[in-house]
């Protein structure tokens, strides 16, 4: 027998979801009340009764048992049928695109991403909507009211479901049917990409390393590249989704990745190398000898995509957040394209996409994506690569040299300084909100400011408006810097600062990026006064 119990709670502070979602170490989510309260928040805003929903995590530690809570709430709270991935396993895009295929009133998706996962790292939880989207700020605002109010919760008291075996399950009067989580997504693909062809690239010998980090695209990438793509066994490594990521941190840059990068740049270096993070939705990719950036690879994507059957009819935008560099909006306008800058997080893309407006968008933080689901997709970045490569039969290396000529080349980079005093940082931004105004005419290491501004954002479909998205200080040579704070961190503040500098075709500085950015660096110290309020001088990282 199952019956439904109230709980009585209290509020919890602290559950502000940040960038995508909530996220917080996982002894707290893990606490008394916590996840349930957070879980009922949603519910009470976005309603449960009578609805359809799909649950998935990217598999690290908690996931599991966090997925029986959420489903005995679900039946507490009246849900008419959930559909949960095999093992309560979700890519994030593979939960986008199930939302919408099976045309649910939304998902939850279990994970903290490239957040390392462990009983002392990271759990999260976050809401996509009907659309396959991220809940967009309006509707986390108002969950994160409700955690603020919250004073009871529903319970289901009932059994576990059995969530390793395909199939329809019933829990209280809720349905339950459990999926394999990769067919639909793989099949997905399979209309996207031209598969005979990459399939007869790896016939011919092309060799490819996919870094999985023991995190959730293991059994996606396993799938797809080995048995639909015919890449050789063992192509994929750390493909086994391990409830720690076997002590690694998926997320997936140079630093991170390293070993990827090492046998990458090494002897006998396969033709292509990518990387995946927590739950699937970024992507690094790397050539024979040589790094992609992320901004980079968004405007190569951008201007091969119609070589895609899935993009053969060419793209509507493109679509980046304001962090990463302008690469993508040179494209744009050679294809005579719509080009857009948003804030940071991907649910500022999904009014663009819904609209047609957007068919490709990209952050500087490995994320690309398109309007097949609603969400960044890593494989789907992969795969779109591979695609263009079987079609160009040209290295990495050579359409990145092509590419440059033609567009120019936006050096770039991200510096990252971790866990810092919330205090120092908050003081540091405050302090350059403040400066703003004066910068303008300024000389900084022989650069003139031509602009500078905190970041603000007016939704061109619902007109809803975002500030403080970020400090910019634009110089008249083309360069940039961007500061903000990281909103997915669990300990202290990371501060983010994006350096960018643009060289004119193929006459154009030819530099490795840290180099190419000295001035651009030094500026970025001199202005902001990073070592006088943090004490740091060098970043924790550098992508
Ligand atoms: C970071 C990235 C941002 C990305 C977000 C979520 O946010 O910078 O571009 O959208 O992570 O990605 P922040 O606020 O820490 O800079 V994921 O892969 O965690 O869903
Ligand atoms: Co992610």
């Amino acid at each position: 027998m199952t019956q439904i119990t109230t709980v009585q709670t209290q509020p919890i502070a602290g559950q502000k979801p940040g960038t995508s979602g909530l996220r917080k170490k996982t002894p707290v989510f893990m606490g008394r009340h916590y996840l349930e309260n957070f879980v009922q928040s949603i519910f009470d805003v976005v309603g449960a009764k009578g609805k359809t929903f799909v649950l998935g995590g990217d598999g690290r530690y908690f996931n599991d048992r966090a997925a029986q809570v959420i489903l005995r709430m679900l039946a507490a709270n009246g849900a008419a049928r959930v559909i949960v991935g095999q093992g309560a396993i979700l890519s994030t895009p593979a939960a986008s695109h199930l939302i919408r295929l099976n045309k649910t009133d939304g998902g939850i998706i279990m994970s903290a991403s490239h957040n390392p996962g462990g009983p002392n790292e990271d759990f999260g939880v976050k809401f996509n909507m009907p659309n396959g989207g991220p809940a967009p700020e309006g509707v986390t605002e108002a969950m994160y009211k409700r955690t603020t109010e919250i004073t009871e919760y529903r319970m289901l008291e009932a059994q576990d479901v059995d969530l390793s075996h395909i199939g329809r399950h019933q829990l209280g009067a809720m349905v339950v049917d459990v999926v394999d989580p990769v067919t639909d997504y793989a099949a997905l693909m399979e209309t996207l990409f031209d598969f005979p062809a990459i399939r007869a690239m790896f016939a011919g010998g092309f060799r490819m390393r996919m870094d999985s980090m023991c995190a959730v695209t293991g059994p996606y990438a396993t799938e797809i590249l080995e048995n639909r793509l015919g890449a050789a066994k063992g192509t994929v490594v750390n493909g086994t989704p391990l409830p720690d990521f076997g002590g690694m941190h998926p997320d997936p840059n140079p630093t991170w990745a390293k070993a990827l990068m090492d046998e990458m740049f090494g002897a006998n270096a396969p033709d292509f190398g990518a990387a995946s993070d927590g739950d699937g939705d970024r992507n690094m990719v790397v050539g024979r000898g040589i790094y992609v950036s992320p901004s980079d690879s968004l405007a190569v994507l951008a201007a091969n995509a119609h070589l895609a059957p899935g993009y053969k009819a060419g793209l509507k935008g493109v679509a980046r957040s304001m962090p990463t560099s302008a690469a993508a909006d040179r494209v744009a306008d050679a294809l005579g394209i719509g080009k857009y800058e948003t804030p940071t997080g991907w649910k500022f893309f999904g009014n663009l996409l819904d609209a047609g407006r957007a068919t490709i968008c990209g952050e500087e933080s490995f994320g690309t994506g398109s309007d097949h689901v609603r969400e960044k997709d890593g494989l789907w970045a992969v795969l779109l690569w591979l695609n263009i490569l079987a079609v160009r039969k040209q290295s990495v290396a050579e359409i990145l040299a092509e590419h440059w000529a033609k567009y120019g080349r936006n050096y770039y980079s991200r510096h990252d300084f971790e866990a810092i005093e919330t205090a120092k940082a908050d003081a540091m931004m405050a302090a350059l909100r403040g400066a703003l105004a004066g910068l303008p005419g300024k000389t900084v290491q022989g650069m003139t400011v031509s602009m500078a501004d905190d970041f603000a954002y007016t939704d061109p479909v619902d007109a809803s408006v975002s500030t403080k998205q970020g400090v910019r200080v634009l110089f008249q040579d083309g360069s940039r810097i961007v500061y903000r704070l990281s909103g997915t961190g669990t300990e202290g503040a990371t501060l983010r600062v994006y350096l960018e500098r643009y060289a004119a075709g193929p006459a154009g500085l030819d530099l490795d990026a840290q180099a190419a950015l000295a001035p651009v660096i030094r500026a970025a110290h001199e202005i902001a006064g990073i070592a006088a309020h943090t004490g740091r001088t060098a970043p924790d990282v550098v992508t």
